[in-house]
């Protein structure tokens, strides 16, 4: 049994989010951490909300609340979110909470204890119109590297490039449009990254099995151009983690925060002491996770994230841990994605366009977005949204392949033989087959799952459920049975089993379809079908099954077009 990390990128507290960010990380995520429970491995999956820096405080202001109120409804709203999605975080945390900031001023001490502080008289932009310093995020410009006019002063969009607000040419604010801006000083703490480099550049040659996508953007930020730079990992802001040298005071830098981007990743860890807390558990039961001198050396490391969030977990995370000299586990596999677009454009979320979280649920169960989101993820390339696209997967693979399957099979089972599974017969050379072809089929689709290859998993267990169809086709029980009802009986026990196999298999893409899948076969045997022949006996004559709802309903056509109309987003 194998000990499993697994973080998911925490996503924003301002809003909810929409289905390429859901896609991008906390759904993959789920279906790693669900595939390695299945596995019977040990697993610690984290996810949080991030809930400092100035969008909280201006989408706060926005809703006319304090801002710690703000978050912690929005954190619970996306909490319902995150159940309504079967999301099935061990703990979703808030990086607002009283461990993160512990921790967090803890690694700064131990930063600046290690040398890899400094302190920085620093020109920040300063809105007049606005009466104060603007954050990186709210102010907007011309890249300087790529040249794209809607970069932010944190990083431009279309590269990339980790910017700062001063590198923008043609700098405005956004939260007033105003161009009347000015450069005003302020003093900030810089971590040190340069000093670190070697270290870091080390860290990310060793990860040799590592994406292209992940390593690609490590070293362009690493050795491109300037390099790594020393990075300011404070704000003028009120809502934040107060600036403090661990439990000490920092002089000179009251009444500032850390940068949201320095706590963030912090939150992973700091999210599973909060597990830890919410279930009685000690300091040693998350310190086994995350310290490699208290238990945490047999552990795997999994990140997944959007490829815009590569360079923090990358470099800049990674200097954090590395700087504090302490023995803290780091990220053994980073899994990225690309991008999700909406329908022939990007999901938006000023201009409402694209499906948000809460309204994907509000039309369809998680099942069908899971579906679809994780058999089209963004793997290799970026991948787009289309309700033709979705209302196909659906109607074909949920519906028309296994949907029909297990109602076709419980049907007849029930009709012909009764409420419990038929004895007669035995499985001939059909069932041989069909067993072996199963048996090598599930071997590929662990393959494709323990690699993280979403996509190719989903092929595979499309494929899983396809051949079962292939092998009612030609085995053909229905017609069998008039001839000899014996065989029909093996074939229908064979079925049955399938579909509890079924259930095991498909739990982590589609966990709601296999419980009720499992119930029909009133089972909670979820042992994972490692021996084949074994496995397809598990259910024996006379035990007793009932007949499943329908497990998927078809999209319409009229569905699709309202739909489509629906989330074209107010400016289309
Ligand atoms: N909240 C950005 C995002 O949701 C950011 C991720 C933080 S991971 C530590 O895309
Ligand atoms: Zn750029």
């Amino acid at each position: 049994m194998a000990r499993i990390l697994i973080t998911s990128a925490i996503p924003y507290i301002n809003g909810i989010k929409h289905l390429g960010n859901l896609v991008g990380s906390q759904l993959p995520a789920d279906l790693f951490a669900r595939y390695n429970r299945a596995r019977g491995h040990e697993v610690m999956f984290i996810c949080a909300t991030d809930e400092h820096g100035t969008p909280a405080e201006l989408a706060a202001a926005k809703a006319g609340k304090p801002v710690a109120e703000y978050c912690a409804e929005m954190h619970a709203v996306q909490a319902e979110i995150a159940r309504g999605f079967r999301l099935s975080f061990d703990h979703f945390g808030r990086s607002s909470s009283e461990r993160n900031h512990k921790l967090t001023q803890h690694f700064a001490g131990k930063l600046a204890e290690n040398g890899l502080i400094r302190e920085v008289v620093e020109s920040q932009v300063y809105s007049v119109d606005d009466g104060r310093f603007l954050p990186d995020r709210y102010i907007e410009g011309t890249c300087p590297n790529c040249g794209y006019d809607s970069a932010r002063g944190d990083q431009c969009d279309n590269c990339t490039k980790q910017l700062d607000p001063t590198d923008l040419i043609n700098p405005h604010s956004t939260i007033s449009g105003s161009t009347n801006l000015e450069v005003r000083e302020t003093k900030h703490l810089y971590l040190m990254q340069r000093a670190l480099k070697d270290k870091i550049a080390a860290w990310i040659d060793s990860k040799t099995d590592w994406p292209l996508l992940t390593t690609s953007i490590a070293r362009k930020w690493l050795n491109d151009g300037d390099g790594l730079q020393d990075r300011g990992i404070t704000r003028d802001l009120h809502w934040g983690i107060p600036v403090m040298k661990g439990d000490q005071p920092w002089p000179g830098m009251e009444g500032k925060v850390f940068y949201v981007w320095f706590d963030a990743p912090i939150e992973y860890i700091a999210g599973t002491a909060e597990w830890a807390d919410a279930n009685g558990k000690t300091d040693a039961d998350w310190e086994r996770w995350w310290r490699t001198d208290k238990g945490a050396s047999d552990v795997t490391y999994y990140q997944f994230m959007g490829k815009d969030n590569v360079p923090f977990h990358t470099l800049s995370f990674p200097a954090t841990i590395l700087g504090s000299g302490e023995p803290w586990k780091m990220v053994d596999y980073l899994k990225s994605f690309n991008y999700l677009n909406y329908d022939g454009g990007q999901f938006s979320t000023s201009r409402g366009r694209g499906v948000f979280m809460d309204q994907a649920l509000s039309i369809l169960p998680a099942d069908y977005w899971r579906w679809w989101l994780l058999s089209h993820a963004p793997e290799s390339s970026d991948s787009e949204f289309t309700w033709e696209n979705f209302q196909t997967s659906v109607n074909k693979d949920l519906a028309d392949v296994l949907g029909n399957l297990v109602s076709r099979v419980t049907k007849f089972a029930k009709a012909k033989f009764g409420d419990v599974i038929p004895a007669g017969g035995s499985f001939g050379p059909q069932e041989a087959a069909l067993i072996a072809d199963l048996g090598a089929r599930i071997r590929d689709y662990e393959g494709y799952m323990e690699a993280m290859e979403v996509r190719k998993a989903a092929t595979e267990l499309r494929a899983i459920w396809v051949i079962g169809n292939e092998y009612l086709q030609s085995a053909a029980p229905w017609t069998v049975v008039k001839t000899d009802p014996d065989q029909a009986q093996a074939m229908i026990r064979l079925s049955l089993n399938l579909i509890r196999i079924y259930a095991i298999l498909s739990q982590p893409f589609i966990p709601d379809a296999s419980a009720a899948m499992m119930a029909a076969m009133n089972s909670d045997d979820w042992t994972w079908p490692t021996d084949m022949p074994e496995a397809m006996r598990t259910l024996p004559a006379g035990h007793a099954f009932t007949v499943p709802d329908n497990l998927f309903r078809k999209i319409t056509d009229e569905e699709r077009a309202d739909w489509q109309q629906r989330f074209a987003g107010i400016r289309s």
